[in-house]
Parts: C-alpha cells; sequence; structure tokens
C-alpha cells in the first residue's frame, strides 16, 4: 500500500514542475504549511472524560457516542496515545487541554482549586516535546452545572464559583505559555442554555457579560495567555436560547478586544464558518477556529477533507496571515480507534491547508480582472492539481508515514497498548 521513496520523489518532483508551471512555489507553500501548527484537542482521546474519576454525567449538551474499545484512562495512557498520534502527523503542533485533565493525585480537588501545579506533568510533556499548550476551564460534567446554567446563573454563589474557576483556568494558561515560550490560548466555553422558550433573554446576558468581565479583570501578558470565548446556537437541552451566542459574543470581543473562537459546528447547518474569517478578521486582531464536522447537527464527527473544511483552510491563506488564526480541533468519536481519530482530522487539516497554499495564483488575478469565466474555470481545474503528491512529499520529508502506512503503526499500537485496555 504505500508508496516507496523513490516513487515519493519521483511524483513530487513532475508535482513542483507542474505547479511551477501555474506560478506556484511548492517549495514556499511547504515552508508556510511547517509554521501552522494544529491545536490537537486532548479530549478525542477519552470521550471527553477527565480525570476527575468522579463518575459524573458529561451534561452541557455535549454526547459522545460509541464503545471503542482503548480509551485512555490515565494522564500516563493519554500521554502515550498522543505520543503516538504526533508521531503520525507532520510538522510540530499543539496540544488543547481541558481543565479537568489536571492531575489531583487522588485528592478531590474542585474546579475552583485549580492550580498549574495540577498541570505539572503537562508542562513537562510539553516542554521535552516542544509542543505549545493551550488551555480550557470546564464549565461541565459538575454538580455546580447541572442547572445547565453556570457564568449566567440566576444564584450568585453559582455564578462566583465558575467565575473563580476561569479566572484560575487563565492563570494556568498563563503558567503555560511563560514555561513553554508560547502563548496559550484560553478558550471560555459555557453551556448556558434554555430548553425552552425564556421569558427574559437579557438578564442572563447582562449576567453573562458581567461574569466574563470580573473572570478577565486581572490583565496578563499576551506573550503567556490569549482570552478566547466560544459562541455556541443549541445544545442538547438547551435548544430555544443559547446565552452566548453568536452576536452577543462578537459584540463581547470587539469591545474587550478578546479572541472569538468558531467552532464549525457552532452555526445553522449550511452556514460556514469559512465566510466568516474575513469578516471578523477585519475587527479583531486574532481569532481561533474549532474545527469539527456537523452531521445534520453540532455531532462532532472526525474531520475529513470536505468541501467545508477546504473552504476555511482557504480563507486562513486568503486572509494573509495564518499567524491571526489560532487552528484547533474539537471533535469526539468514541466509535473507532481514537488515536486514528486525531490522525485522520489532524493530517486532514494540513492536506486542507496544504491545497490552499498551493492555489495558483491566476484565480485571484481573474477575479482581478473582472473575469469571472476564468476564474470559476481555473477553481475547478486547480482541483485536480497533484497536491497529494506534494503532500506524500512532506510526510516523507518530515519522517512520518506516507499515505495510509500509518494506520499499520495504529493496528500495531492497538494490539500492543490500547486493545489490551479493559
Ligand atoms: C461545545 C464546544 C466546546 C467543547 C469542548 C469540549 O459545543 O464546542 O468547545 O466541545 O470544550
Ligand atoms: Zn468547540
Amino acid at each position: 500500500m504505500a508508496s516507496t521513496a523513490k516513487q515519493v520523489t519521483a511524483a513530487f518532483k513532475l508535482a513542483e514542475e507542474l505547479y511551477a508551471a501555474y506560478g506556484v512555489s511548492v517549495e514556499k507553500a511547504l515552508r508556510r504549511l511547517t509554521e501552522i501548527p494544529i491545536s490537537l484537542h486532548c479530549w478525542q482521546g477519552d470521550d471527553v472524560g477527565g480525570f476527575e474519576h468522579a463518575g459524573k454525567e458529561l451534561g452541557g449538551g455535549l454526547a459522545v457516542t460509541g464503545n471503542y474499545p482503548g480509551k485512555a484512562r490515565t494522564p500516563d495512557e493519554l500521554r502515550a496515545d498522543l505520543d503516538m498520534a504526533l508521531s503520525l502527523i507532520p510538522g510540530s503542533h499543539r496540544l488543547n487541554l481541558h481543565a479537568f485533565y489536571g492531575e489531583f493525585g487522588g485528592k478531590k480537588v474542585d474546579r475552583d482549586e485549580i492550580e498549574p501545579a495540577h498541570f505539572k506533568a503537562w508542562i513537562e510533556w510539553a516542554k521535552e516535546r516542544g509542543v505549545g499548550l493551550d488551555f480550557n476551564p470546564t464549565c461541565f460534567a459538575h454538580v455546580k452545572a447541572a442547572s445547565g446554567f453556570t457564568l449566567s446563573h440566576a444564584d450568585k454563589g453559582i455564578r462566583k464559583f465558575w467565575i473563580e474557576h476561569c479566572r484560575r483556568s487563565r492563570e494556568i494558561g498563563a503558567a503555560f505559555g511563560k514555561a513553554l515560550g508560547s502563548p496559550c490560548v484560553t478558550n471560555v466555553w459555557v453551556p448556558d442554555g434554555f430548553k425552552d422558550t425564556p421569558a427574559d433573554r437579557q438578564a442572563p446576558r447582562e449576567r453573562l457579560a458581567d461574569s466574563l468581565d470580573e473572570i478577565f479583570k486581572k490583565p496578563l501578558p499576551s506573550k503567556h495567555n490569549l482570552d478566547a470565548v466560544e459562541p455556541k446556537l443549541f445544545g442538547i437541552g438547551a435548544e430555544s436560547c443559547t446565552v452566548g451566542s453568536a452576536e452577543f459574543y462578537l459584540g463581547y470581543c470587539i469591545t474587550r478586544k478578546k479572541l472569538l473562537c468558531l467552532d464549525s459546528g457552532h452555526y445553522h447547518p449550511t452556514e460556514s464558518i469559512a465566510d466568516k474569517i474575513s469578516s471578523v478578521l477585519l475587527y479583531l486582531p486574532e481569532i481561533l477556529l474549532h474545527v469539527s464536522r456537523g452531521v445534520r447537527w453540532d455531532s462532532d464527527h472526525v474531520v475529513t477533507l470536505d468541501d467545508d473544511l477546504r473552504n476555511i483552510a482557504r480563507e486562513i491563506i486568503a486572509c494573509g496571515d495564518p499567524g491571526r488564526v489560532h487552528i484547533g480541533l474539537d471533535y469526539f468519536d468514541a466509535s473507532i480507534n481514537r488515536v486514528a481519530a486525531w490522525t485522520i482530522g489532524t493530517r486532514n487539516m494540513l492536506r486542507a491547508l496544504l491545497i490552499a497554499l498551493l492555489e495558483p495564483p491566476a484565480i485571484r488575478a481573474a477575479e482581478v480582472a473582472g473575469d469571472t469565466t476564468a476564474r470559476l474555470a481555473l477553481q475547478e481545474e486547480a482541483k485536480g492539481l497533484p497536491y497529494g503528491a506534494v503532500w506524500d512529499f512532506y510526510c516523507h520529508s518530515q519522517e512520518t508515514p506516507v499515505g495510509g502506512a500509518w494506520l499499520a503503526d495504529i493496528r500495531r499500537y492497538e494490539d500492543a497498548v490500547t486493545g489490551k485496555r479493559r
């Protein structure tokens, strides 16, 4: 199944010549691709379980389906699985942690008590590998979130609890950034929403804005921590109104200078975040993406190389400065091998970025010249260009498996490690 090094190099040479004829420097595209890190979400490895071991329901409108054997049960298992996935993905990337993945040494440490010390092993792991860390407060899977409301809760005591959790999460993010020399994006997502028609939509939104202001009160250096907030359309059990809606957070980010997180599953089904990138980058210096794949709803399927993903990647590149767009993944599939799920989704994100980096400049030139016929013709012809040969060469040159060869590595790992977990 796997091509030989000779085949890979020969196909690459031909592809490079063809792209050159279209005015595309393959070398430059690959150099730019190595500069774009993808933040792998730790929660694909254990079905959004975390390490509090309190047996709480996930809640928050999140749902993970499937019972494929081998999910990580401990931090060491999760780190080993991540190492496996990272060995199959070309380039250097990041890890996105959720607060309930701290290591609490068997003690009960409530969410309003978490500290950087609980993430010491993660920092060491990241430092050894040159991997940057991102972070998220965990405002679900907890008794104090059981009502479906957290930062916008009518009860002041509950709000205070979650404010403290998020405040501490930013400090942990800043500790990550400081230790690793790369800013941590700390993303706040809360599930708050109404199952049925609310009588008052405004008061909870006022409370959410106030809580967020409280959380972000202390300035933290942007070289250590960047704050992001994530809107959503609806969740299971919160079908009628989500407090932190798209408009709520867009306004919040513009007025408070925060990063807006665009999750591809958080809009109406025919709405794509690809079209939003250029708009929000006009008003915000940086944004965060949660790249996901919704099938009929916000189902968080593994990211495939579909039109939506290609359009998202295309816009990141077309807007000119990919450094302003922090790319995170956000999906969770428990019905297939979880290490494979990370590998498939991340390789697809990178492949989509590569296709975008290899876009013939004649497409944009045709538009500038007002020749929309040529634009469409070239857009369609470009779909047949041999980006696959460039991708294979990239994988080969980064000493990662070419083509589907990585699946054999996953199978071996499954036989030796994940398949033995019960
Ligand atoms: C939920 C949000 C959120 C979560 C993670 C686990 O709809 O997308 O980002 O998926 O925090
Ligand atoms: Zn998300």
